[in-house]
């Protein structure tokens, strides 16, 4: 049996819950920040941090930590073919972006206001603004056009973005417009966190 734990606003969790859409499991939500959830997740993973899984087979647990890790785990359970290098690299794209996109949130959520003069935000920013511009040029190519993981990370990624408005998007127009394409999946309805 497998069961995810996470929590319904976090996009490196929404991606799983949708790649498992069709797959049975358990989803155990998580209030990351709060005593109790928190005393719970350590004892599993020390990381703290969500999505982890935990597939339970013959007795045994195996626990993975790490949504790319988490994919690999499913990836080889079932036999789906791996990514290739460039969706490896799509993976990182999206996955910088949207670290970069947690710090910040976290430090504004800390009262930390976003200073662009200082080097952790410029650092951030420039990161962010370089990915979304290089996502934005490739779904523009038609390297997004079929709803493979790479995709569903990156609708998890620009939907979170506007969902807590962390980037203006404008000018991202091939983004907006695969935004709007996928929006209306029945995974992407059933776990979105408005
Ligand atoms: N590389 C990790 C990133 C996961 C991650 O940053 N999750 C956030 C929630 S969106 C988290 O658990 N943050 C808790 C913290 O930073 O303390 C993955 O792909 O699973």
């Amino acid at each position: 049996m497998l069961k995810l734990y996470g929590s319904t606003t976090s996009p490196f969790v929404r991606r799983i819950r949708i790649w498992l859409a069709n797959t049975q499991h358990e989803f155990v939500n998580l209030q990351i920040f709060a005593e109790q959830d928190r005393e719970a997740l350590i004892v599993k993973n020390p990381t703290m941090k969500i999505p982890m899984l935990e597939d339970e087979m013959d007795g045994k647990s195996q626990v993975i930590y790490d949504s790319r890790v988490i994919y690999r785990y499913l990836t080889d359970k079932f036999a789906d073919p791996a990514l290739s290098w460039e969706q490896e690299n799509q993976l990182t794209l999206i996955d910088s972006a949207n670290d970069s996109l947690v710090q910040m949130f976290i430090l504004s959520n800390s009262d930390i206001q976003a200073d662009e003069d200082k080097l952790f935000f410029k650092l951030q920013k420039e990161r962010v603004n370089a990915v979304l511009v290089q996502l934005n040029e490739q779904v523009d190519s038609g390297l997004f056009s079929s709803w493979n993981y790479p995709s569903v990370c990156l609708y998890c990624l620009i939907d979170w973005i506007e969902f807590r408005k962390l980037h203006n998007m404008q000018g991202l127009t091939s983004l907006l417009e695969f935004h709007d394409e996928n929006s209306q999946r029945i995974e992407v309805t059933a776990t979105d966190p408005r």
